[in-house]
């Protein structure tokens, strides 16, 4: 149930200062999708850290603690905690207290568990975290790993052969590790390159989406925060897991295309500016597959 006139959410992400991811990705769509965005910043980047070297990072655990302290102590409510990348493992723990002192009105959880892409992991994520974040993902309704970070979760090896079916049978190992809905991002197609998929497992019901589009041969980072943040955007507007998933990966395929024609460096990220216009409106297309 949505109880504030405008949907709510603690947006529990790093802010990194150049290069559309996190929270920079995260608040503009919700903003636009009609969502208020309530950011409780886990670190402050100088960018991110893909492509860039030398990046400075500070780390928030401290001021995170005191900020869920000072929202409790004022009565905050919240429609939706959604978590992206985390500073520290202890943030965890901070995001939980935060989540389980809303109990009275439990809002819905959404855990990114963001650690890495393309088999390797993310400058700042220890083993520790990756360990810790087996655990907090069973706090979840929805999750929404790329198959890196499936793989990490479930401490199976990372290689360039996992396949539509592997994933497949990784969906409910992750579903019983707690959370309702397992959403799976850049999952290869195996009859074609130049496709790719995301597939969506929903254990109360036992089904099974996918969503496929085409595959551009880039990489832009924060395309799992735009993905994930429609998402978000759209459950909360009251959209099915189907629907949701179709508008994610539409608009993240269209911000991968309005800036793949241009000669930008991809560690900028894709051009959100270009095409946040186009969240404001309605399904006009949908091309969700039932499987099981
Ligand atoms: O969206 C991924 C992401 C988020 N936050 C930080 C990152 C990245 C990916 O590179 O470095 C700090």
């Amino acid at each position: 149930m949505i109880r504030n006139p405008v949907p709510r959410v603690a947006a529990v992400h790093d802010l990194s200062g150049f290069g559309r991811a996190s929270l920079t990705v995260v608040i503009p769509i919700l903003s636009s999708m009609g969502v208020q965005v309530c950011p409780l910043p886990t670190a402050v980047l100088s960018t991110h850290t893909t492509g860039f070297e030398d990046y400075r990072f500070c780390d928030l655990t401290g001021f995170m603690e005191e900020s869920v302290d000072h929202w409790l102590s004022i009565g905050m409510e919240f429609d939706a905690v959604y978590s992206g990348f985390l500073g520290s493992s202890k943030q965890m723990d901070i995001t939980l207290r935060l989540i389980e002192s809303l109990n009275g009105c439990r809002p819905l959880v959404v855990i990114d568990p963001v650690m890495g892409d393309n088999g390797e992991t993310y400058g700042p994520i220890t083993d520790d975290m990756v360990v810790k974040m087996r655990s907090f993902i069973s706090h979840a309704d929805v999750i929404t790993p790329n198959i890196t970070e499936a793989a990490l979760l479930l401490d199976e090896p990372y290689s360039d052969l996992i396949d539509e079916k592997t994933v497949r049978s990784w969906l409910p190992r992750l579903a019983d590790m707690g959370p309702g809905v397992v959403v799976v991002t850049s999952v290869p197609l195996d009859n074609s390159k130049d496709r790719t998929s995301v597939l969506a497992y929903d254990r109360g019901d036992e089904r099974l989406w996918k969503v496929s589009c085409d595959y551009i041969p880039t990489h832009y980072p924060g395309t799992g925060d735009v993905f994930a943040s429609v998402l978000v955007g759209s459950i909360l507007e009251g959209d099915s897991l189907p629907i949701a998933l179709d508008r994610a990966v539409s608009f993240t395929t269209l911000a991968i295309r309005a800036s793949f024609g241009h000669k930008n460096p991809a560690r900028e990220g894709v051009l959100l500016e270009r095409v946040l216009g186009s969240l404001k409106g309605p399904v006009v297309m949908s091309s969700y597959e039932l499987l099981e």
